[in-house]
């Protein structure tokens, strides 16, 4: 069962409000209900590894899933359409064009409507790739709760407003200029990955190496366990912070071989609960960075970042960028190599899922 719909050129007056484009999504070259089936992301590919290393990393990924015995799809949006298992010109679009715009979940219907190109995130890769019928999900680090959150600065006359629950002020000046109250003041927001909350409300399974200690961990993991996400440490207890094997922070249980984590996700879905669950793997030791030599690097783009005002979504792809200029060619292999990793186990798992599925339902 293949749609192929791209195989078929494009009217050259594309129209996305058109009114037979009901449906914006489409699977290419996605086998078949059952076959084992590893969805890839796009976001790494425009926005979080320099070309040419993207594109052949792309490529590379889901070569490693083919050679493990299931089927790459590699999730992106081209015209307005979200494509899930692009072609490899489509591939080399997103890794080589000027203006892919990062999509996360927020900003799916924005390119949509207006028939943009787009790099998906980790939340909209889930969710696309559930929406397909894709279980298993490889990528590098997800987002999560940025460190710092958002700096910003609100000035009044009259009563001070109260701040918001999820704002912590930090400082507060009122002066009196005769009968009149000036205020200023400054607020500390969280700011919190959209993939974070896919991972809640979507059943799929995210194979990754924890996430960049740009992030707050022990935060992040508070929001998975606050809300329902399992997080497995495969071949470990402890919980990998990306360029480094460990954090120091416990995961929730540790699987030792695909069919242990298949097991998990088989339960979870058999008790009906809606979220996913993240699979995390340390990066290969012959690749691990020194986490001194990191923590150097990641508290000079903080303060960068902070100086320069930049927040909401440039934040991430501008903290990891910064990172892989101050660590150098170390990273560039680091992140090369956890990828490939992760694309490795992410297709053992799906076939270890696959075969549990069918001698389950041959019984
Ligand atoms: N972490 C990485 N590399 C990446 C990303 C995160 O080490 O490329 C990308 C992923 O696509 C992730 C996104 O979903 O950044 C998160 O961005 P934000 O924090 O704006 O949600
Ligand atoms: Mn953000």
């Amino acid at each position: 069962m293949f749609r192929c719909r791209f195989d078929t050129p494009r009217p050259a007056t594309y129209n996305p409000l058109a009114p037979e484009r009901t449906n914006p999504m489409l699977t290419r070259g996605i086998p078949m209900p059952n076959h084992p089936t590893v969805a890839l992301e796009s976001t790494v590919i425009s926005h979080g590894l320099p070309y040419p290393h993207n594109l052949r990393l792309a490529l590379r990924l889901e070569a490693i899933v083919r050679e493990a015995g299931a089927a790459p799809a590699t999730v992106g949006i081209i015209a307005g359409e979200i494509v899930v298992g692009l072609s490899r010109d489509q591939i080399e679009h997103l890794a080589t064009a000027p203006g892919v715009r990062k999509v996360s979940r927020r900003d799916l219907p924005i390119v949509v409507a207006r028939g943009l190109d787009g790099a998906t995130t980790v939340a909209t890769t889930a969710w696309a790739a559930h929406r397909a019928g894709i279980s298993v999900f490889a990528t590098g680090g997800i987002g999560g709760v940025h460190r710092t959150g958002v700096r910003s600065q609100e000035s009044g006359v009259g009563t001070p407003p109260l701040a918001p629950d999820i704002q912590h002020r930090t400082s507060y000046i009122v002066h009196r200029t005769s009968n009149i109250v000036h205020h200023t003041s400054t607020f500390l927001s969280t700011d919190i990955s959209a993939d974070l909350p896919e991972l809640a409300q979507t059943p799929i399974l995210v194979v990754c190496a924890g996430a960049k200690a740009i992030l707050d961990l022990p935060a992040t993991l508070e929001w998975l366990e606050t809300h329902g996400v399992p997080v497995v440490g495969y071949g470990t207890d402890e919980y990998p912070a990306f360029y480094n094997r460990s954090s120091g922070l416990p995961v929730d249980v540790r699987a030792d071989t695909p069919e242990e984590v298949a097991a998990l996700f088989r339960a979870q879905r058999a008790l009906g609960l809606p979220g996913g669950m993240l699979v995390t793997v340390p990066v290969p030791a012959e690749f691990e960075l020194p986490a001194a030599q990191m923590e150097t690097a990641i508290e000079q783009a903080l303060a960068e970042a902070e100086a320069q005002g930049i927040k909401g979504k440039t934040l991430t792809p501008f903290l990891l960028s910064r990172i892989s200029e101050l660590t150098g060619e170390a990273s560039l292999r680091a992140n090369l190599a956890l990828l490939e990793n992760n694309a490795r186990l992410a297709a053992q798992i799906a076939v270890a899922l696959n075969g549990a599925a069918a001698s389950f339902s041959g019984r």
